[in-house]
């Protein structure tokens, strides 16, 4: 019992919900799945305040997305807001196909306000847990919702068949109009303010929502029972741990990709991560608090809001008090490099980690932050990040469209494979000549190619850890370190056996990471930083992934009602 404390906070443990989403509350049979997404300005209640929020169909959350593996997914989403908005279904790789990949000015323009586009897509090869949210603005802290895909009919899980499962969704929330904290940090060149609240499923709980109102998640479960978890971290800006008090969690797919089965106290999950994780009622019938927290090994701004939700034993009542689990600290690096060293690919012959040996082009791209000239800024400079010294700018149309259609002058594609000076990446804090240049430079790749990337972290201002997400893709991180790669001495550290494969990976702060991918997928593919704060200030890049020499090779026909510029 040492590990637990008692929480005591008095009057305000109740919830609004308990329930279980089950398989499947769409007509199952159909190989298509259709659905309808009205973005639009709700009144929900959070922290004792009722705000006007952009939502899809009034649901905070949205509404999950339920498939099969090989199902095509139709989704038509109306813009009713007066933002701009664009959906990206993160992790499904669009074969193909670009244009339903989503990120605004990348791969489409945005809905203007008024117009519908249908997103039309396969889940091709995938299943486990994905997630859809907002690409455009910082709309997606409350515009984000699950994606389930389930196995083929008759095909069970490579583990243990749960009793039950439920969809956790880990957010942020800001008491202000989020879009006005972004544009107030943009216009004083400064980070905007800090999150209010983390979320679980959308709530805070109890430990920083005073107020009597219900504002916790529960889930119900029954001794003896398996359930599987879909955690979902929609956080903005925050790495997270995750616990429930007094129950090991069994991670079983990352991203999902099954993994080989292991047991932990709590799991670590950046943003745009998943981790489904198997849970057994095997404790006293009692109620358990989830929680989660930053995971934040540098002292950037004090962020430690934890959020909870409870797992309520069937029958106990709502008066008895929950227990808090014991997280990892904010700080706890060793538990962070621990944790992510533990998963592994299932790499089973059903499931093979398929992971490119030999590599047709190597890239070494450095992450830095800098600051840059702005005039109407405090103190006249603006933070600023970028990727090999490139801080990105965004186009005025979509990167896609420039290439499908080979309109000129919207991008170069003359991005370095390696910095053009190399430094000490990780050594003492560089704070003199901060500049970054600026450009919409993009990366050619040759079809088919097998790449090697390597993401270096560096003391530029500040070394930091930055979960980097690519689109139309899953990657192997074959290797990962603390302080500068070593070209002489990591490859030969590296897993090619069964590495993780994940479509977001953490760099460690003041470390890199390597991952591996096969270029089988044309378009033009986002690659960023998924703290949004940093791909705002322009950490992101996009690889343009030329055509195959079939017909079946190549970008597929942009849709007719794809939204104009
Ligand atoms: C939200 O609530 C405010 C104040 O109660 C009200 O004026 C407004 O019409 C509501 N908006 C919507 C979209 O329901
Ligand atoms: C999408 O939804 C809008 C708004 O409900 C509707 O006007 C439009 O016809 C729908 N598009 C299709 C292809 O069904
Ligand atoms: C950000 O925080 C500061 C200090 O608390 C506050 O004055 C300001 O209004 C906040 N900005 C927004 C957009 O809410
Ligand atoms: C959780 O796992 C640890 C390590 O495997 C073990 O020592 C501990 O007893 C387990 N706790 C529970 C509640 O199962
Ligand atoms: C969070 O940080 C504040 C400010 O440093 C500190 O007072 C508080 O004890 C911290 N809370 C937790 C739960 O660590
Ligand atoms: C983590 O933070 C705690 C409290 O601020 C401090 O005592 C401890 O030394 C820190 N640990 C590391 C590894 O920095
Ligand atoms: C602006 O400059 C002043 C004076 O050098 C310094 O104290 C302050 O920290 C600076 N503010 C920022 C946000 O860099
Ligand atoms: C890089 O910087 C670190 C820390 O300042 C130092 O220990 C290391 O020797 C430096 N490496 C090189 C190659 O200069
Ligand atoms: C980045 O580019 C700027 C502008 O060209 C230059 O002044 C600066 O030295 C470069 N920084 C690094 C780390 O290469
Ligand atoms: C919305 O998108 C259109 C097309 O890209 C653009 O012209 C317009 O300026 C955008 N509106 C806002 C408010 O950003
Ligand atoms: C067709 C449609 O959805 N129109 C709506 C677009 O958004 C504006 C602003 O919220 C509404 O006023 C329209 O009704």
């Amino acid at each position: 019992m040492a590990a637990y404390r008692y929480f005591l906070l008095l009057g305000c443990i109740s919830f609004v919900f308990i329930g279980f989403h089950g398989l499947l509350p769409v007509p199952d049979k159909s190989p298509i799945k259709k659905y309808h997404f009205d973005v639009q300005v709700s009144n929900v209640s959070r922290l004792c305040r009722a705000k006007a929020i952009v939502t899809v169909n009034g649901r905070f959350p949205g509404p999950t997305i339920y498939a099969r593996e090989g199902d095509r997914v139709i989704v038509n989403v109306t813009n009713h807001s007066q933002y701009n908005i664009s959906i990206h279904w993160h992790g499904v790789k669009q074969y193909r196909n670009g244009w339903a990949d989503g990120p605004a000015y990348i791969t489409q323009c945005p809905v203007q306000t008024g117009n519908s586009y249908i997103y039309d897509f396969k889940v091709t090869g995938q299943r486990g847990t994905l997630w859809w949210h907002a690409h455009i603005l910082w709309l997606r802290a409350t515009v984000y919702g699950a994606i389930v895909i389930m196995p083929k009919q008759g095909t069970l899980f490579p583990f243990p068949q749960p009793d039950r499962e439920e969809e956790i969704l880990l957010g942020e929330w800001w008491n202000a109009d989020v879009e006005e904290v972004e544009r107030q940090g943009d216009s004083l060149g400064l980070p905007p303010n800090v999150s209010d609240a983390h979320t679980i499923n959308g709530k805070p709980g109890t430990l920083v929502s005073t107020c009597s109102e219900k504002h916790t998640f529960a889930m119900e479960v029954e001794s003896g029972k398996t359930y599987l978890l879909r955690i979902i971290n929609a956080a903005l800006n925050d790495e997270l741990f995750f616990a429930i008090a007094g129950h090991n969690m069994t991670v079983v797919e990352i991203d999902a990709v099954y993994t080989k089965p292991f047991t932990t106290r709590a799991l670590l999950i950046g943003p745009g991560q998943t981790t489904n994780v198997l849970v057994q009622a095997n404790q006293a019938p009692s109620r358990y608090f989830m929680a989660a927290r930053p995971f934040m090994d540098v002292p950037i701004a004090i962020d430690n809001k934890t959020a909870t939700a409870i797992l309520h034993y069937k029958g106990i009542p709502e008066t008895v008090l929950p227990l808090l689990p014991q997280l990892p600290a904010p700080n706890d690096t060793a538990f962070a490099l621990a944790y992510n060293e533990k998963l592994r690919s299932l790499n089973s012959p059903e499931f093979p980690a398929k992971v490119p040996l030999k590599i047709d082009r190597s890239l070494f791209y450095t992450i830095g932050l800098g600051r840059n000239p702005c005039p109407t800024c405090v103190n006249g400079t603006r933070l600023t990040a970028s990727l090999n010294n490139i801080s990105f700018v965004m186009p005025k149309v979509g990167l896609l469209q420039a290439h499908y259609h080979k309109i000129k002058g919207v991008f170069g594609t003359d991005f370095p494979d390696q910095p053009s000076t190399p430094f000490n990446y990780t050594g003492v804090p560089l704070t003199a000549n901060l500049k970054t240049s600026r450009g919409t430079s993009l990366t050619k790749i040759a079809y088919n190619s097998n790449v090697e990337l390597v993401l270096q972290d560096t003391n530029l201002l500040i070394v930091e850890s930055h979960p980097f997400h690519l689109h139309g893709y899953n990657f192997f991180v074959v290797g990962t370190g603390v302080g500068n790669f070593d070209p002489a001495k990591d490859p030969a550290k590296y897993n090619l056996i069964d590495p993780p494969e994940r479509n977001t990976v953490g760099i460690p702060t003041g470390g890199w990471t390597t991952i591996r991918f096969r270029a089988d997928n044309p378009g033009v593919w986002f690659l960023h930083c998924h703290l949004e704060l940093h791909t705002s200030w322009g950490l992101k890049t996009a690889l343009v992934v030329e055509d195959g020499p079939e017909s079946d090779q190549t970008v597929l026909p942009p849709p007719k009602d794809l939204p104009p510029c």
